[in-house]
């Protein structure tokens, strides 16, 4: 039985810090329809996809932090968007702030069916940035002072006539992300990112920001044998310019289809599940050529 089907990435422009969800998941309504009429039957929206990207300001004050993030999902914001998967028949990928009924905050994105049920949660694991206010910068990463590391590991979903996975951000910059989804047996991998074009601690790199989130993305599909769309906001939000370059990349590593605007934009791409083979019965048949008992420094605690 074949199993090609169409996904689409519907790359977000900036969101305000004063824009309401109910904004921004109408704008995701748009594009869901416009992946729709591609005849997708996933589409993947960005990493924190309700808000602007919070964790650029350093706050204090517990209620003002927990104002970012969902205690219930879907909720009556968010609840369009399910309503709308549920009409079309139309999977989605969403990334948002999680706050847990313990208290607990993750960076989460949820995999939902084209009959709008979550089948697929993922916390992140890779938090980048820092914990303190750090007043030399032109503004903030705190990603560490807001969410706890995620605890699911790196599940691996059956939807979608296929093995999915989830990363998120930062975690595409890690090989072992990668390998532990190519090791779960993931045949398409679906991430969402919000990448300053400006990294303060190294702006000799900024220019080159672009190449390394392809260079990541390519190198994860590639190595694994298996799919990704990768997924932006973009675009200048409350000053900070954030890339674009959404992406969806095929088990070979070439990129199948890419994002040109720094606003919301929808591409798309038909995808073979069946073509990892063409990776992992070759160059990188795990059962054949892996070699573990020789990588024990990466699984060594740090
Ligand atoms: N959201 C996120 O993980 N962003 C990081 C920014 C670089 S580290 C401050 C990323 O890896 O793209």
């Amino acid at each position: 039985m074949s199993r090609k089907f169409v996904v689409a990435a519907a790359q977000m422009g900036p969101i305000a810090r004063d824009e309401p969800r109910a904004s921004a998941v109408a704008r995701m309504c748009a594009m869901m329809r416009s992946a729709h009429a591609r005849g997708a039957a996933l589409v993947v929206f960005p990493e924190l996809a309700l808000t602007t990207f919070f964790p650029r300001w350093y706050m204090q004050d517990a209620a003002e932090i927990d104002q970012w993030f969902e205690t219930e999902m879907p909720n009556g914001e968010v609840k369009p968007l399910f309503d709308l998967a549920r009409e079309l028949k139309i999977g989605f990928h969403l990334g948002y702030a999680e706050l847990t009924p313990e208290g607990r905050h993750f960076n989460t994105a949820i995999l939902v069916s084209g009959q709008g049920e979550i089948v697929g949660k993922y916390r992140k694991i890779h938090l980048p940035g820092h914990f303190e206010n750090e007043e030399w910068r032109p503004f903030q990463h705190l990603e560490k002072r807001y969410f706890e590391k995620g605890d699911m590991g790196f599940p691996v979903f059956d939807a979608f006539g296929g093995k999915l996975g989830m990363c998120i951000c930062n975690d595409r910059r890690w090989p072992e992300t990668w390998r532990m989804l190519g090791l779960g047996g993931a045949e398409l991998v679906v991430l969402g990112y919000n990448t300053p074009l400006h990294y303060p601690p190294a702006p000799e790199h900024d220019h080159l920001q672009y190449f390394h989130n392809e260079l990541s993305v390519q190198a994860g599909c590639y190595q694994n044998g298996l799919w990704a769309v990768a997924v932006a906001k973009a675009g200048v939000e409350e000053g900070s310019e954030l890339i674009g370059g959404s992406v969806i990349v095929a088990p070979t590593g070439e990129i199948v289809a890419r994002c040109v605007t720094s606003g919301d934009e929808v591409i798309s791409a038909e995808i073979d599940l069946d073509r990892c083979t063409e990776i992992r019965a070759n160059v990188f048949n795990f059962a054949l050529h892996r070699e573990p008992q020789d990588y024990a420094l990466i699984t060594a605690p740090k």
